[in-house]
């Protein structure tokens, strides 16, 4: 007889997912479904993603993790998880674009998060039933503080995920199975097996994100635009990704980077001054055309008007200032990390 597995959040965790179809004895003919957030957090979402896109008899929801991708939100694992999906990145959000928010058969109902009982799954809002910020927003209005499913009086089984409930699955009356059991951070990746109801589950090969989100720092770190950035959004950033559990000298660098670049300020408005009065000696009446020549005119202008602060001399970012040392030959590094 044709079995259906779903399966909890899978997050990257490629191994575990083999492990789950293993233990639970899928086989080609049998229906795989996934409630969503195949990828972020876990070592390998290529595969898993490429799992639910190449087997036919597979079905993956929209988790709020895709849901982040497909709008471009992306926070500091969903850089990461860009970066592991490499060039295929766009091509793999565009697929996950396609993907449902629902799935419903006459023996069960399957949502990655939220939904309002006895309402249709359809006239449910895509943000309550992936479980976004603004989704549990509207869910609080409704149920307040206690969970959705503690509302849930159907006959027929409803099975969803997003929330880790621990390294055992949730199951209240026989009918409501929460199955994230956050393989991701090193618990287990559980399944529940149809028709029969039977839980299958196995247990994480260690704790991914915290090895993930270890290694990925300094790559996803090296994307940044520290250029262009303005030296204010440098400062919150960094302040931002400071954490007492990740290795701080990345940011380190960037600080130091930022200091270098501050600190070659005075040497600068020396050259500046000097050419001011180099050009307004030789040049007299026609500075604004000799300035207008040189390669850090605009700052000569400005410089000349009084325009200029002393402190930053108008250089709002490490691009601005990186040009003006290199129109006086200084050079610097254009490159934190
Ligand atoms: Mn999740």
């Amino acid at each position: 007889m044709q079995s259906t597995l779903i399966i909890g959040d899978i997050h990257g965790c490629h191994a575990e997912l083999l492990d789950l179809l293993d233990r639970a004895g899928i086989g080609d003919d049998d229906l795989v479904v996934s409630v969503g957030d195949l990828v972020d957090r876990g070592p390998d979402p290529t595969a898993v993603v490429e799992l639910f896109r190449r087997r036919p008899r597979s079905l993956a929801l929209c988790g709020n993790h895709e849901r982040k991708h497909i709008r471009g939100v992306l926070s500091y694992s969903q850089q990461v998880a860009r970066l592991q999906l490499g060039a295929d990145y766009e091509d793999h959000v565009r697929w996950m674009a396609t993907l449902p928010y629902h799935w419903e058969r006459d023996d069960v109902r399957v949502v990655h998060w939220g939904l309002y009982p006895g309402v249709p799954l359809d006239e449910v809002p895509e943000d309550v039933r992936a479980g976004t910020t603004s989704g549990d927003a509207r869910l609080r209005e409704r149920f307040g503080d206690r969970p959705w499913y503690e509302f849930y009086t159907d006959d027929k089984p409803v099975v969803f995920g997003h929330s880790v409930v621990g390294p055992e699955p949730l199951v209240l009356r026989d009918r409501i199975f929460g199955l994230d059991t956050g393989v991701c951070h090193g618990m287990r990746l559980t399944g529940l097996l149809l028709p029969q109801f039977k839980l299958v589950s196995v247990p994480a090969r260690a704790d991914h994100w915290e090895q993930v989100r270890r290694e990925w720092q300094a790559p996803v770190l090296r994307t940044l635009p520290w250029q262009t950035m303005t030296f204010e959004q440098i400062e919150k950033k960094i302040r931002s990704l400071r954490d007492p559990e990740l290795d701080p000298s990345v940011l380190d660098r960037v600080q130091e980077w930022v200091t270098t670049l501050r600190g070659a300020l005075p040497q600068l408005r020396e050259c500046l001054d000097a050419e001011v009065a180099r050009i307004s000696e030789t040049a007299g009446e026609e500075f604004g055309r000799a300035a207008a020549a040189h390669p850090a005119g605009s700052w000569l202008l400005r410089r000349r008007a009084g325009k200029l602060s002393p402190e930053h001399l108008g250089c709002s970012s490490p691009q601005q200032l990186l040009a003006l040392a290199s129109a006086f030959g200084v050079t610097l590094s254009a490159d934190p990390v």
